[in-house]
């Protein structure tokens, strides 16, 4: 290839890993980069911050399973990656985070926007390179790939000093890589295959948990096989929503502290729990000692660290989610007949029929309540939709009262909360999936976050659909303050924004809504059009998430289920 500079290896070598589309800023200490990128057949999104780019790649990640890759300067735009680099990793998304780092020479001489990213990102990424030399780069781009995209996926941060970008040297681009120590293909064991064999054989109240590692590794197959074949009622996290169909008569939705009243009652009768790629997090488990107690715990994992962290289990099965349950599930089904009507299926029809009674009746009104507003979209989007939420009580809403069928087709912030996520990943998985609808359900606090992604939106022909569930307050903190500070409400008011005159001010499209037909109306026409748009739909600031499990308490003490205490008792 004769001798080339840093900044085209780095790009040939990305276009080698397949990669079509990047979000950035640029700045000095990556100037050499872009300067590249102006001959270079990439798309590059031009954002309005950093933290947004993140996002967009984080979401483009979450939307095809592809990693995301995001550009940025040295020092603050560096630094403003941060939070989307810490998202990336706590929900194990594959992201290759690109920094520009001032000249060798100057590092560590407080430079003009110099910045440890390399040390502020170490507890936030996957793994982190700093080429010393161009000739380094092509190995290292292989290398960040290979690690952000196998095994536990996550971010990965490549910091690349000036003077590297602009050196030149003859390149070569190898076809592969291995690491020392890192082993990421983790087959199952066959001797713990068979013992959890034995005991989902024998259970008469199994049930699976399944997370956010069961969608990466594409074991949605498995779960409804295993889920049929011994009628045991699927519950997911936050993160694992979509991997098993929502509308199943085995499905249980979320398990948690916004759990279903079905998910979060039956998982104290089960006696084995076959949970697969999930780090059985506070949310989800309530206060771990009094989780699933009466049950045996396997758990499946990629991450060995994972094993026993939170919740200490039975068996631990590590490997990757898919070739486990495969096995599993073909040792099953020689070993017994796929289970007909049990009195523990019959248990999940009851509460199943007592929940969605509840959510799913007829709205007698028109007025713009969460649990209605999710049933519209639900009705009105179409299967292959992609719903991404913002953070609090309407990522909450959606959680509960949107159904997912398809795993891919629900992304959010579960393990960092990040408000100010949704829109710009949802403009990241419009990147990914052009042909599908998305839409970012937002909370208006959360929305004001990074709304000036809108921008990247309209311009970038990125075009979604954000549906602000607007309460004028800070919503989820309002909540906690109504139900465990006494209704102090401090700092919560918002209602700053018109967000009509807001969404025009960025060349999208404005609505507001004042009922429930006008809401479907607005969805309908929206999703028309070819530009990105904005519905405001304004509702009480009174409202809760209900059902709640308070925080530090056991699942079973689930608030806002009073009138079905009948039903508790008998279980
Ligand atoms: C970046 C960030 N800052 C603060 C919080 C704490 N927090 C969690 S939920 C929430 C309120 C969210 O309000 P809004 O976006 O309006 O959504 P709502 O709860 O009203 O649906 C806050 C402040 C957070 N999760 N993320």
């Amino acid at each position: 290839m004769g001798k080339i500079s840093g900044a085209k290896a780095l790009l040939e070598a990305l276009k080698k890993e397949g990669v079509s589309i990047i979000f950035g800023i640029p700045g000095g200490a990556i100037l050499p980069i872009y300067d590249e990128l102006y001959d270079f057949d990439i798309r590059h999104v031009l954002c309005q911050h950093e933290q947004s780019a993140a996002h967009m790649a984080d979401g483009f990640a979450r939307a095809c399973g592809k990693p995301g890759v995001c550009f940025a300067t040295s020092g603050p735009g560096a630094t403003n990656l941060v939070t989307g680099i810490a998202n990336a990793y706590m929900d194990s998304s594959p992201l290759i985070a690109v920094t520009g780092q001032v000249p060798k020479s100057m590092i560590g001489k407080d430079a003009f926007q110099e910045v440890d990213i390399i040390g502020i990102t170490t507890p936030i990424t996957k793994y982190n390179f700093q080429p010393r030399s161009a000739s380094e780069i092509p190995e290292i781009v292989k290398k960040a790939f290979f690690i952000a995209s196998t095994g536990r996926k996550g971010p990965v941060l490549i910091d690349i000093p000036k003077d590297v970008q602009t050196e030149e040297f003859e390149a070569e681009f190898p076809e592969k890589v291995t690491i020392r120590g890192y082993n990421p293909y983790k087959k199952p064991c066959e001797k713990q295959i068979n013992i959890a064999v034995k005991w989902l054989a024998s259970a008469e109240r199994p049930m699976i948990l399944a997370g956010g590692g069961a969608i990466y590794s594409e074991a949605s197959s498995y779960i409804l096989k295993i889920s049929e074949f011994l009628l045991a009622p699927v519950a997911t996290s936050l993160m694992g929503k979509g991997v098993f169909p929502e509308d199943h008569p085995l499905s249980l939705g979320l398990l948690g502290m916004h759990g279903t009243l079905a998910a979060n009652k039956l998982v104290s009768e089960a006696d084995v729990l076959l949970s697969v790629g999930t780090r059985f997090s506070d949310r989800t488990t309530g206060k771990v000692d009094e989780f699933c107690k009466e049950a045996k715990v396997i758990h499946i994992d990629i991450d060995e660290a994972e094993i026993s962290k939170n919740k200490k289990v039975d068996l631990a099965i590590i490997a990757d989610a898919s070739e486990a349950l495969k096995a599993i599930y073909e040792k099953l089904i020689n070993y017994l007949s796929k289970k007909e009507e049990t009195p523990w299926f019959k248990r999940v029809k009851e509460f199943k029929e007592i929940w969605e009674g509840w959510i799913f009746e007829e709205e007698s009104n028109k007025e713009l309540k969460p649990i209605p507003i999710l049933k519209i979209l639900r009705k009105i989007l179409p299967i292959d939709s992609i719903l991404v939420t913002e953070v609090g009580q309407n990522q909450m809403w959606s959680a509960l009262y949107f159904k997912v069928f398809k795993p891919k087709t629900f992304i959010t912030s579960g393990g960092l909360g990040t408000m100010g996520f949704g829109l710009p990943a949802s403009i990241g998985a419009k990147a990914a999936k052009p042909d599908v609808p998305v839409v970012d359900v937002a909370g208006d606090g959360s929305f004001m976050m990074t709304e000036n992604a809108l921008s990247v939106s309209v311009a970038e022909n990125l075009p979604i659909i954000a549906v602000i569930i607007n309460n004028k307050v800070l919503g989820m903190v309002a909540q906690w303050q109504r139900l465990f500070y006494g209704k102090r409400y401090s700092a919560v008011k918002l209602d700053r924004v018109d967000f009509v005159k807001l969404a025009e001010a960025y060349g999208a499209h404005g609505v507001r809504v004042q009922d429930l037909n006008e809401f479907s109306n607005a969805l309908k026409e929206c999703l028309k059009l070819d530009v990105a748009s904005v519905i405001d739909v304004p509702i009480s600031p009174e409202e809760n998430v209900l059902p709640m499990v308070p925080p530090g308490s056991s699942l079973e003490k689930i608030m806002g289920v009073e009138k079905w205490d009948w039903v508790m008792k008998k279980g």
